[in-house]
Order: C-alpha cells, then structure tokens, then sequence
C-alpha cells in the first residue's frame, strides 16, 4: 500500500490509507433540510407519519430540522474547514417532484445545482444518494413501494436529477438501506409508511431492488462517466453459542437481513432458504410481485457497493423466534452507544472480507458508519466525545486491515456531519461529528470533528 501524501504540514500517519481513499461524511435530505414547505416541495410520507401520535420519540418532525436548506452555504464552508474530501447527502423527492412524477418543480432541482457547484468550488466531491427514505406522499396514497407503479417513478425522478446535475456528478447511490425502508416501514411500522403487513414488506423490498436495477441504466445514459452503487446496512450475524441450534439461527438472520440484498444485486436471485422460510411459514401467499425479467434487472452491474455498518448481531436459536430474523440478537458486552447498539470494530473488518469473498463488488465504500452520543458542550463551550472519537478511530483501524487482507475498500463516510433528525427517535440521538443547536442553530465541531480533520489531512491513523 502506497502512502496518501500528508497535507503540507501534517504529520505521516502511522497507518497510511491509499492516496485515492476517500474521506467523506455523509448526510440524508429529511435528517437535515428543513424547510418543509418551502419553494414547492411536496409532502413526503415522513410528513405524515411524524404527524400521527405516538411515532416519534419526541414528538418532533424534520419540517426545521438542521435548516441546512437556509444554511447550505455555512454547512459546505464547515465541511471545507473539517477537510473533507467527499459529501454524501440525498436528494428530496418531493422537493424535485412534488407529486411523486410529472412537473419538475425547478426550485427544488435549483437547491442541489446549487449544492453541487458550491461543494465543487471547495474542492469536495458530491456524492449522491437518490431515495433515502422520504417518499412523496403522492405516491404512497397510491401503494407506495409496494406499487409496481412507483418502480417506475423512482426511475423518472433518477433520469430528472441526473440528467440536470450528471455533467458534474460521477458518483451516484440509488437506494440508502432498502431493507429499512421495506422491514422498519412496511413490516414493523415503525418508519414511514408504518406498516405491519408482511406482504407490503416483501413487495416493498422487490420494488425497491427493481427500481435500483432500472435506473442504474438510466442514471449512466443521463451522466456519462458516472459511477453508480447503492448502500446496504449489512450486519454480521454470529451465534450466540456453538450449538446447531444458534449456527443455524445465525444462517437465518444473515438470509434475511443481509443476503435477501446480496444475493439478488450479485444474479444469484432470492436466497432459497428464506424463500422457503416465507412460503413455510406461510407469510406471504402469492409472490406476484415478482415479474419475467425482474431478477435479471436487479442485478443490473454497478460500479461499487455502499456498506453501512453500525454493529453485529449475536444470534439465539433457542428462544422464540422472529417472523422476520427468525431469531432474536443478543447484544453482547457493556461497552453500547446511545442506540445500544454494540461497539464492534472486529465486524466491520471480517464483514467487509466477506462482502470481498463472497460476492467481489468492483469496489466497496464505507457509506456510513457513526455512534449516537449526547456529548454536548462544556462551559468553555468544546464538546469532548472521546467515545465518538474511539468510535471512528477504532473502525477506520478495521478498514485498514481489510485493505491489508486485500477488501477492495475505497473511501469511508461518518455518519453523520451533523447532529439530527433520527427518524423515530427524533433528535433524542446525536450521531454527528459537528454539534447542532437545534434552538439557534449554531454548529460546533466536537472532538470528533477535529481529530477526523486531522486524520484526513495525514491520509490516515
Ligand atoms: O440516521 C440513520 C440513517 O438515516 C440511515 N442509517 C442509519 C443511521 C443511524 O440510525
């Protein structure tokens, strides 16, 4: 491996990342944008769904969120002053599209022309992610993404943003997380659009892969030279215990969270043990959602593969089991975020060797990969989040390690920039490397934030 060049002045890392690594943080338009209602943008169905009781933690909704809509500038000037390299944010449907299809709403479309030329100017690559999560309500009143109708819109809409932003845009991700968007939305109800119908569950995740596989296409006619992926939240899956009995348990919660995505993007079609698992269990009658020619479309070639990696699961075989996973995790040891999410930097590591082994992306980015802490500011005003810090430190060490074991990894996004809207847990949960105050909307780099720029600027650890 050849060292990065440092930074005129920074010290040489200990452990030095390619020169072509990226470092990036990324971000997602419903988390930080606010301005709900502004310039035409339509209503998404996380509008909706934070407005019915009960679904958010605090009671509170992305319409100001970070404001970063009014705050753009300031938000790119910060980033350039953290040194980033790379910013991965996602575009609002319903800002570009208000109804889901048809009219453009050219303010809308205006605010990420903007974005991109003013991420270019300071030298920062714009990453972009095409749906994360924020459906035009539109198109959920008539079936959302358990519509094969709305396979089509989300490929229009990627045709729309990538031909008015791809002479400047290369790299491109389709969908952030389909299996949140299909299992926590459609099965557990617990995101928009708060669903609990096993059948919406698997409908949504086909739609969602289909639509991926259409628009990858579609997203290189309309920006030549781009790079297109999507990101997938993968978690690896370790027993709880040598017994048959958890190994198989394990083997189950790996098909359905992580190679029901996998296996498909890679032609391999749905793994057939949970396809079993589905028609035994009876949990979804008639699999017509599945046309001639889908599979074949999802598994449309890509330029590389989003990983999020946030933890592992340890997984029990012997209690009662999950319609879903099958199983239930057992969060091991004390060391847990404020999501209580287990700290393990060890799985990312073996994770990202065997997404290399088994199914050989072109290459593989890390897109996002953060902790919930609430740190806030002292009385001298710093935010100390030495456990952030760790955080990131310590799965950047992995990262390192799998490029030495030969993972074909090329750049890594924190989650987040900035402190903010977590979806069901609203802004109870601080991910960001930068502080937010959600009363004056200042912004504050904590710890984090500056040790991350200092890592950036040596081209490593
Ligand atoms: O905030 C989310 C993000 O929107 C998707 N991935 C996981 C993050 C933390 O929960």
């Amino acid at each position: 491996m050849r060292a990065a060049p440092a930074a005129q002045g920074a010290p040489a890392p200990r452990l030095p990342f390619p020169p072509d690594f990226v470092w990036g943080a990324a971000t997602s338009a419903y988390q930080i944008e606010g301005a709900a209602a502004d310039d035409g943008r339509g209503p998404s169905i996380w509008d909706t769904f934070c407005a019915q009781a009960g679904r958010i933690a605090d009671g509170r909704d992305g319409a100001v969120a970070c404001d970063h809509y009014h705050r753009m500038a300031e938000d790119v000037a910060l980033m350039a002053r953290l040194g980033l390299e790379a910013y991965r944010f996602s575009i609002a449907w319903p800002r570009v599209l208000p109804a889901g299809r048809g009219a453009v709403n050219a303010a809308g479309l205006d605010f990420y022309d903007r974005l991109v030329d003013a991420l270019l100017a300071a030298g920062i690559e714009p990453w972009i992610t095409l749906y994360h999560w924020d459906l035009p309500q539109a198109l959920q009143d008539e079936g959302g993404w358990t519509a094969r109708s709305t396979v089509d819109a989300f490929v229009a809409f990627a045709q729309v943003v990538a031909a008015r932003l791809g002479d400047r845009v290369e790299r491109w991700i389709t969908h952030n997380e389909p299996w949140c968007a299909s299992v926590l939305g459609h099965l557990e109800g617990v995101h928009a659009p708060g669903l609990t119908d096993p059948y919406a569950h698997l409908a949504s995740s086909h739609h969602l892969l289909l639509s991926h596989g259409l628009a990858v296409p579609v997203i290189r006619a309309a920006a030549p030279g781009a790079q297109v992926g999507i990101a997938l939240n993968l978690v690896p899956a370790e027993p709880a215990s040598s017994s048959a009995a958890d190994a198989d348990a394990a083997r189950h919660f790996d098909g359905c969270f992580n190679r029901w995505y996998l296996d498909p993007l890679a032609g391999r079609g749905y793994p057939a043990d949970i396809v079993a698992h589905y028609q035994l269990t009876a949990y979804v009658d008639a699999w017509d959602f599945i046309h001639d020619g889908d599979m074949a479309a999802i598994a449309a070639p890509t330029d590389f593969l989003g990983v999020n990696y946030y933890s592992r699961g340890i997984i029990r075989g012997d209690a009662a089991t999950g319609i879903e996973t099958g199983a239930p995790t057992v969060v091991a040891g004390a060391d847990k975020t404020d999501m209580d999410w287990e700290v393990y930097p060890e799985g990312l590591r073996a994770l990202l060797v065997r997404v290399h082994q088994d199914y050989a992306p072109p290459a593989i980015y890390i897109t996002e990969n953060g902790a919930a802490y609430a740190d806030g500011p002292d009385g001298a005003g710093r935010i100390a989040d030495a456990r952030r810090l760790a955080f990131h430190e310590g799965h950047l060490r992995a990262c390192h390690q799998a490029i030495a074991e030969g993972v074909p990894l090329a750049g890594y996004f924190a989650w987040s920039l900035l402190d903010n809207f977590e979806w069901a847990f609203g802004y109870e949960k601080r991910f960001g490397l930068v502080w937010v105050d959600y009363e004056t909307q200042t912004r504050r780099p904590k710890d984090s934030a500056l040790w991350y720029r200092d890592a950036i600027a040596q081209g490593g650890l």
